[in-house]
């Protein structure tokens, strides 16, 4: 089988294709990347001759179209994918979220290539802490940040396709990830290569967030699940029930690092911070039989803490300018 990967050098998509090396002699993948500031090469060195990394754009249609007539399948991970940056310039947010999403549509749509559109819980917008409610895919949608009713945007259109061009196609919408080769800019490798270099966390607000975590090994398992037996034209939604609030998560790193587990700083909250997501995965798991590997947060963290510890040659070169910004808005 041949495979196209949009978004192959980012965290999840790296992940996605190791996990499909190992474990699907039978794949052959095309990664296309565009190596932003996201997409980083030490991600997918040394897997030649089975992997080839082509650098583009998803909105390129000629480059697109050549890419797609050839492949068996496309997964689509390629995304700008940082609230905070699409809260400082949403441009690039609608130009590859939305534009690049409709060019890789148009084309599944002439050659007739099975799809698989990956997207997250934000599109649901948040949940009061107290609300025993979680998200289904019957979850009215309801973004708040540029990113998320971008990723909004995409899933509509990837419905649209199906509906009226007969595309063949699935969705996926998947709570917050953790796990190797993820960029520092986010909320768990930022913290864990703080402490590692000495800087006290920082935490938004009053730490009281909550995000709904799920290892991205798990994520890409369920991916391989729903397209190897989700029905066309539907959506799944991936979690592993693993609500924890910001500030116990930042707890548990600095106490897995060594450190007083009150070592943090509370810094400006994000403007528009969703309170709280929460994952109601029974689908999946009823109809498709997922059922997540990593069930206890605590010891994937602490995985995921060593793997930073073990490569830091990885996350280095991007830890100093990523903090500089993070410095310029206070946080
Ligand atoms: P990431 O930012 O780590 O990686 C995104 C990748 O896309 C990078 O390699 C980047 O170079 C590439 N890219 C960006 N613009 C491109 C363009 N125009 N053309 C080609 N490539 C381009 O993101 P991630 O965290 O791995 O997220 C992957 C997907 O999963 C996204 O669609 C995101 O919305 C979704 N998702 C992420 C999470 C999460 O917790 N990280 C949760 C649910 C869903
Ligand atoms: O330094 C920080 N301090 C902090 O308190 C950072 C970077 C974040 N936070 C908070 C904000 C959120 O409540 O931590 C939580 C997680 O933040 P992010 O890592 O920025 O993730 P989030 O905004 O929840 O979105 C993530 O999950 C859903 C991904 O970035 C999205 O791509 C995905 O769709």
């Amino acid at each position: 089988m041949r495979m196209l990967v949009t978004g192959g050098a980012g965290f999840i998509g790296a992940n996605f294709v190791h996990t499909t090396l190992e474990e699907r002699p039978d794949v052959e993948i095309t990664v296309l990347d565009a190596f932003t500031y996201a997409g980083n090469e030490a991600s997918l060195t040394g897997l030649e001759p089975r992997v080839t990394v082509v650098k583009g754009d998803i909105a390129d249609a000629e480059l697109v179209d050549r890419l797609v007539a050839d492949s068996d399948l496309v997964v689509h991970f390629a995304a700008e994918s940082h609230n905070d940056n699409s809260l400082a310039n949403p441009w690039p947010f609608v130009q590859t979220n939305v534009i690049g999403t409709y060019t890789l549509l148009e084309a599944v749509r002439r050659h007739e290539v099975r799809y698989h559109h990956i997207s997250t819980d934000e599109v649901y917008g948040d949940l009061e802490l107290d609300d025993p409610a979680r998200f289904t895919e019957n979850t009215p949608y309801n973004p708040s940040s540029p990113y998320s009713s971008t990723k909004a945007a995409s899933d509509l259109l990837v419905r649209a396709w199906v509906r009226s061009f007969g595309v063949r196609a699935t969705i996926s919408n998947c709570s917050n990830n953790y796990g190797p080769y993820q960029h520092v800019e986010k909320f768990i490798p930022r913290q864990i290569t703080n402490v590692l270099d000495g800087v006290r966390p920082k935490l938004y607000g009053q730490g009281l967030n909550v995000r709904d975590w799920i290892h991205v090994t798990d994520h890409n398992r369920a991916v391989w699940t729903i397209i190897e037996k989700g029905q066309l034209g539907e959506t799944y939604l991936i979690g592993a029930d693993g609500e924890v609030d910001n500030r116990t998560v930042v707890e548990m790193i600095l106490q897995q690092l060594g450190q007083d587990a009150d070592a943090f700083d509370l810094v400006t909250d994000r403007p528009g911070h969703d309170m709280r997501y929460a994952i109601d995965a029974t689908r999946l798991r009823t109809e498709l039989g997922w059922t997540p590997i990593y069930e206890d947060f605590r010891s994937g963290l602490s995985q995921t803490v060593a793997w930073y510890r073990d490569n830091e040659a990885w996350w280095r070169p991007q830890k100093q300018a990523t903090e500089a910004k993070y410095a310029a808005a206070g946080q």
